[in-house]
């Protein structure tokens, strides 16, 4: 059982969480205190097929920046604690889902080179009162922890939740095929990653 638990204190935030990668079912139980990241972090775990614990807080009267940003530094640090140094994994994993109006792809290698290219416009700056410019800092923060390239690619459409959403989905879906088991070896030509 893939599994790892991380308990990250600051002056600003304060994050419990815990993953199990491919379990029998997938269940989550999220609470952020932001009810739309909240949403998607639910959807993440469903389409990847993880168990996802994840209770966290933070100084959400400044703004929702710091509880954002490090709910992306705790998810990079649950997977890259869960891999054992990726030996046996698939590597990469890529993903193009809609939502209505709105088309996304995720590509993933999880190769011990953080990297993120986010392709990323949305039509409105707010869903309710989330900022959605704050997922680009979310993303950055997983691959940085994560230590993977991650690639982020809306093609299209006229809703930036339904944009969020299709992102989210395709983040998850992505992530299950990279970490997914290919066999016993590290997937690299040096032998290590
Ligand atoms: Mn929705």
């Amino acid at each position: 059982m893939r599994t790892s638990e991380i308990f990250r204190q600051t002056k600003e935030t304060s994050i419990s969480a815990k993953l199990i990668i491919n379990p029998q079912n997938s269940e989550y139980q999220i609470d952020t205190t932001i009810g739309f990241l909240n949403h998607m972090l639910e959807l993440f775990a469903k389409h990847g097929n993880f168990n996802l614990y994840i209770s966290g807080k933070g100084d959400t009267n400044v703004d929702f920046h710091h509880i954002v940003e490090d709910i992306g530094i705790v998810l990079g640090q649950l997977f890259f604690k869960a891999l054992n140094d990726f030996k046996g994994i698939k590597r990469y994993g890529s993903k193009t889902i809609p939502m209505d109006d709105a088309l996304s792809s995720v590509t993933i290698d999880i190769s011990n080179r953080p990297y993120l290219v986010y392709n990323v416009n949305f039509p409105k700056e707010r869903v309710g009162d989330f900022d959605v410019e704050l997922f680009e800092e979310f993303f950055n923060a997983f691959s940085n922890n994560l230590r993977c390239n991650l690639h982020i690619k809306n093609h299209y459409g006229k809703n930036s939740h339904h944009i969020i959403e299709s992102i989210f989905k395709a983040f998850g879906y992505a992530l299950s095929e990279a970490v997914s088991i290919s066999g016993d070896q590290i997937l690299s030509t040096k032998g290590t990653l």
